[in-house]
């Protein structure tokens, strides 16, 4: 008789595609990063890598795959899930070196790279990962803020402003969709605001960031505030005024076929959750929806 796992019990690797160390003969590894030292707001996202693998088990039971994609991820790719980067929560100035290393380590294997955090600033040390390998990457930002804050201080609202800084960004062929916070400087980045997004199609903005990004490395960072906190109650700074998880998964459907390199889902907070945990769920779902655009485009 075939064995079966359900969603509420085994093991908890991301889409239950099993815990293992090493990147060798890995196609698609997923990290957790349960980082928040970087939060302006509220902290908790610290659980969030926790909480998105448990509602993905829920996400990846079908053995054909998640809805809509055509086809079973784990079926095209080895796809594993390497754990948590830990290690640094007394000592927050690790945690870009450590991360930095784990995601080196990673690309230097041949893999392709999916984070899951962790509050936003996380993304730092795997966009400085990333530009080792494949130079100055396009950034495809969904979120409700800029995080470009001009600003010395490292946390979750600056870590883009100090990537632009650093050259690890290419802005000419950058984009940020959801927007809805004063953002007095752009950097140059295209905009794509909240408002926009909610009286345009799903499509037309699909068709917006290929046409800004082109054929461009491409690393795509899902904060999870960019859809409405009716949607995504259980996170660090969350914005009314948003998308919802529908709009958010036919945008990144509509991006199939890019040439994207990594992505992370982050903001996952969920001690702020309602009944229904439905912050992680919408986390774990756009996580799948990442691991398939970073497998197609392998
Ligand atoms: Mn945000």
């Amino acid at each position: 008789m075939e064995s079966w796992n359900d969603a509420y019990s085994g093991e908890q690797s991301f889409l239950r595609t099993g815990f293992t160390k090493s990147p060798k003969d890995v196609d698609i590894a997923v990290i957790g990063i349960p980082y928040d030292l970087g939060t302006t707001g509220r902290p908790g996202s610290r659980f969030g890598p926790r909480a998105v693998r448990e509602q993905s088990l829920a996400v990846g039971e079908f053995k054909w795959g998640v809805w809509p994609w055509d086809h079973d991820v784990r079926d095209k790719h080895t796809v594993r899930d390497l754990g948590d980067v830990t290690g640094f929560t007394a000592y927050p100035e690790r945690l870009c070196p450590m991360v930095e290393q784990r995601a080196t380590e990673i690309l230097d294997a041949g893999a392709s790279l999916l984070s899951i955090g962790g509050d936003h600033f996380v993304s730092l040390p795997l966009l400085r990962a990333h530009a080792k390998k494949h130079g100055p990457m396009a950034l495809i930002h969904f979120d409700a803020h800029s995080d470009t804050w001009v600003d010395d201080d490292l946390n979750h609202g600056t870590m883009f402003y100090h990537a632009i800084q650093e050259g690890i960004i290419d802005t000419d062929r950058s984009i940020q969709i959801g927007l809805r916070t004063p953002n007095p400087d752009t950097h140059g980045i295209e905009i794509l605001n909240a408002d926009y997004c909610l009286g345009t199609p799903a499509k037309t903005v699909a068709e917006e960031i290929r046409d800004r990004v082109g054929d461009h490395p491409a690393y795509v960072t899902f904060d999870i505030d960019f859809l409405d906190p009716a949607y995504a109650p259980a996170t660090g700074t969350p914005v009314s005024g948003g998308p919802n998880a529908a709009y958010a998964r036919h945008v990144l459907q509509g991006l199939a076929g890019m040439n994207i390199k990594g992505a992370d889902q982050v903001e996952v907070a969920p001690h702020y959750e309602g009944p229904g945990q439905i912050t992680a769920l919408a986390g774990a779902t756009i996580a799948a929806d990442l691991l398939y655009l970073i497998s197609l485009a392998r």
